[in-house]
Parts: structure tokens; sequence; C-alpha cells
């Protein structure tokens, strides 16, 4: 008996490390995590909006929903033209307007007669959800789908029987055009319109009118992995403003108590708490942040010379994707049916722009140290935040929150924009971070920060130093981090 104990003891000892390897757990998690659906969602990081209905041929924003349908005339519509804009820019997903506010649909909805059916686009025999969609999926992009609430054309708008028209729409798309990945629901709603020629102001309960737990329902159903865009929820959050800025600090979690849909009364702050979300919040709620490349949201010939420039498009990249947020930028085709070549110029300078400065990470080069590692094993060592693999992550001890990571080259590096990302299973953990270089024999802190969540940039001015320093400085529980990266943005 004694000779088996003492060889078991031998064999643990030997396998020492490999023993404590498999001994130590990983982190457990923090606070609210993602669904996986909002794991994927949040990976995209850059995805983009087409507006297109009749107002691109009226040069409205929001048609009254009296517009003939003989209006919807694109001279050269092409699908495949539209997504490999989109492709070509890095966006990893596009969202269609199916229907905007006034109502006139861009499939051949068996609900109503306001469609591109009637219109003369191929002599009524178009469909452009199906056209979008399937080009989406030839050039390897994901589809998500728009589909107002508010609708200035229909005549049961503001009553009950409004929403059975509404969800029977929603089925018809999520049903007949393949995998979606994202439904966005418009907070915007009520007000004048023709509503079936009744040309009245129609408001409506923006808190209970559209019952909305029942709606999503259906998007479960039909599409379990689709998120739900809603400006409280429920899967992913507005940012609180259209101009592509989220907060800084943007946490990926929402007290969510207080934002059931259409609750957005003025004075209580509502647009800056979507905007910056809340620390700890109840929910896992991360923020898409909405912006178009032109003024308004459709085509007019008239913004043609109001493109955002690339530099202007970096900008709202490093203050929507480098705090967290995922970037929806709206394309809107122009009246051929295609991206406006002013557009496409903005957006493939803008590429570049980003290519140049993400192409070369100094950090593959480095070597990594870290003041501590979980249970001193190599699942939870520094390497893995220089390995490119959001899936692996540094973490420490569960007595370790404010551990320092060093990044080392045996030649100067330089440096102005460092890239950091958590990883999200385990939750939004850290809450505040340092970075210091080494200058003249001692370290110099050159940034700071809070939320990283998905991912936080930072831009600073040009460094050149052999080594990097990271101090998590405030964190509840012990980090997971899974990537950094040093990049150089010229000018
Ligand atoms: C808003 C709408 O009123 C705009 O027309 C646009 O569709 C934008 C994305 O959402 O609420």
């Amino acid at each position: 008996m004694v000779t088996k104990a003492l060889l078991s003891l031998t064999t643990l000892f030997l396998a020492g490390p490999a023993f404590r390897a498999l001994a130590v757990e990983p982190p457990a998690p923090y606070g609210p995590v993602p669904s996986a659906r909002q794991l994927q969602w949040q990976a995209m990081e850059f995805v983009g909006f087409l507006h297109l209905t009749v107002n691109t041929f009226t040069d409205k924003e929001w048609g009254e929903g009296d517009e003939s349908e003989s209006v919807f005339n694109p001279t050269d519509f092409n699908a495949d033209q539209i997504v490999c804009a989109a492709r070509d820019a890095g966006m990893k997903e596009l969202i269609l307007t199916c229907k905007h506010h006034d109502g006139f649909c861009l499939w051949p909805s068996q609900f109503t007669e306001h469609s591109v059916r009637k219109s003369p686009w191929k002599h009524g025999k178009g469909d452009m959800v199906k056209e979008i969609s399937g080009a989406c999926r030839r050039h390897g992009l994901k589809f998500g789908v728009y589909l107002s609430p508010w609708d200035r054309n229909s005549a049961a708008y503001g009553r009950p029987e409004y929403l059975a028209y509404y969800r029977n729409q929603l089925r018809e798309l999520l049903t007949n055009y393949g995998a979606i990945s994202e439904v966005w629901f418009d907070g915007a709603n009520g007000g004048s319109g023709y509503y079936g020629g009744a040309r009245t102001t129609r408001t409506i309960d923006n808190r209970t009118y559209y019952d909305w737990p029942t709606t999503w329902h259906i998007v479960r159903q039909l599409q379990p992995v689709a998120c739900i865009f809603g400006d409280g929820g429920p899967d992913i959050r507005w940012v609180g403003n259209e101009n592509g800025i989220a907060g800084d600090p943007c946490w990926a979690t929402l007290n969510i108590g207080q934002f059931g849909p259409g609750y957005g009364p003025p004075g209580n702050d509502y647009a800056g708490r979507l905007n910056s979300g809340n620390r700890c919040g109840t929910n896992w709620l991360p923020a898409e942040c909405d912006v178009s490349i032109r003024p308004g949201w459709f085509y007019h010939p008239s913004e043609d010379d109001k493109v955002k420039a690339p530099r202007q498009l970096l900008d709202l990249y490093f203050n929507s994707v480098g705090r967290g947020a995922t970037l929806l930028l709206n394309v809107p085709p122009d009246r051929r049916g295609q991206i406006n070549e002013r557009d496409l110029n903005s957006l493939h300078e803008f590429r570049r722009l980003r290519d140049a400065i993400f192409a070369c990470d100094l950090t593959r080069k480095a070597k990594v140290t870290a003041s501590n590692t979980r249970g001193d094993d190599p699942r939870f060592a520094p390497k893995h935040v220089i390995d490119g693999h959001r899936d692996t992550y540094w973490s420490t001890d569960n007595s370790v929150t404010t551990p320092e990571l060093v990044l080392e080259w045996s030649k100067p590096a330089t440096f102005n924009v460092i890239r950091l990302r958590e990883y999200l299973p385990l939750g939004q953990r850290i809450e505040a971070f340092a970075l210091d270089k080494w200058e003249s024999g001692q370290w110099t802190e050159f940034a700071s920060g809070t939320s990283i969540g998905n991912c936080r940039l930072v831009r600073c001015p040009a460094i050149a130093t052999t080594k990097v320093r990271l101090r998590i400085t405030n964190s509840p529980v012990c980090p997971a981090l899974s990537e950094i990266g040093l990049f150089e943005e010229r000018p």
C-alpha cells in the first residue's frame, strides 16, 4: 500500500508542471458575457448600410408614403458593384433598407401593392432584397435587413392590424432570403403621412404600440443567429448619435432596466448613457455606430461634393471601432443603383489608410514577459497577446488584478498606434490601463485609458523605444487580455 502511494506521489512530482497546468482553471467569467451571436457580430467590427428607396429618385430623406411606384427606376442597378465596393472597403456585412418610413418595399411583398412589383424597374419583376442578399453570399459578406416600423404608406399604421402586416413582412424577409445576420429596428417613429390616403398625423405610444417582444420572438424562431438591433437592444444597442462616435469609455454592458424600446424621454441623458454604456451594467449590449458617408442617408446629387474624406472616415474608425463599438457606415446607391464614384474613391482610400497602419504589427518581433501568469500555465502565458488569435489570452492568478506586461525589442521599434483587445467570453474585466515607454533608463507613461472590450485603439505621438510596458491599473478581477498590437500611422 505504502509503496503504491509513494509511487503515485512520485508520478505526480515527475509530472509536476503538466499536473499543475491541468489543475489551474480558467478565470471565472465576470459580469454579463456575450451570447454566441453577439460574439460573432462583434468580431465583424466594420459593416455597411445601404439606403435606397423612392427617396433616391424624389430627392427626399423621409418619403411621405404617397410616392408613386413609378418613380422607382434605377437605370443600371448592379448588386455586384455595390457589394464588391463594400467588400473591398473591408465591410463584413451589408444591411439593406428593405422598407424605409415611406413604406415602399424593395421586394415583391405579398402583403402590399406598394413595392418594386408596381415599379418600372425590371418591368416589375425585380427583387432587390434577393439581388443584394445573393451578391452578399457570392462575395462573402453577411446580410442584414432594415424594416422600418414607421410606415407612412400603410392605412393601418397606428392601429393593431398594422402589427400583423409588419410581422408578415418581417416573416417574408426572414424566410425567403437565406441567412440573415442582423435585423435593424429603427427608433424613428410616428407623425404625419399619407396613410392610405387619410393624410393625417398618427402618433403612437412608442413604448407599448409595437409589442416588441413578440416581434423579437419571430426573429429568434426564424433566424436564431441574427442579432437584433434596437435603441436599447436586445442584442445590439444604438450608440446614441448618428455621427459614428462612441463614448470614451464605451462599455459593452448597459443597465437595460431603463432602456425598454421607445424609452427615450429627453432630460434623462438617454443618448449619453447609450453612448458610454454602464460599467457593471446588467446586460451585455455592445454599441453600433451608424453614420452616413454623406450628409444624408439617401443619395442626393447635391451632396456629391460632400462625401466624407478618407481621413475623416479613419477618424470615425478610431472613434467607433477603436472604442470597442462597431462602425456601421452607410453608402447610399445612386440613381443608377450603384455606389457613386465619389463614394468609391473615398472608401478605397479609407481601406488603403487602414491597411497601411495595421499591416505591420511590431509586437510580432517582440519578446513578451509578464509580472504574473495564471498558475504558471502556458495556456494563460503572455505570448498569447501577440499570437494574432482572439481566442487565446494572457491571464493572471485570481489575486493578481493589476499585473504588468513588457514587450522588448533588440532594436528600437517606432509606433504611434496601440491596439488592445480583451477576451470577451469572460466579460469586460479591465477598468483602466496605462502604457509606459522605456526612456533614458526609466519608464515614462505615454498613454492611459479605461474601457478596452472588443478593441481599444490608442493614438499617440510617434515613439521609438526598445521596451513598452502595459499596466492594468484597475480591474475588479484578474484580466484576460487577448491581444496587444503596436503600429505606425504615417502622415
Ligand atoms: C433614422 C432614420 O430616420 C433615418 O432615415 C435613417 O434610416 C437612420 C439609419 O435611422 O432613425
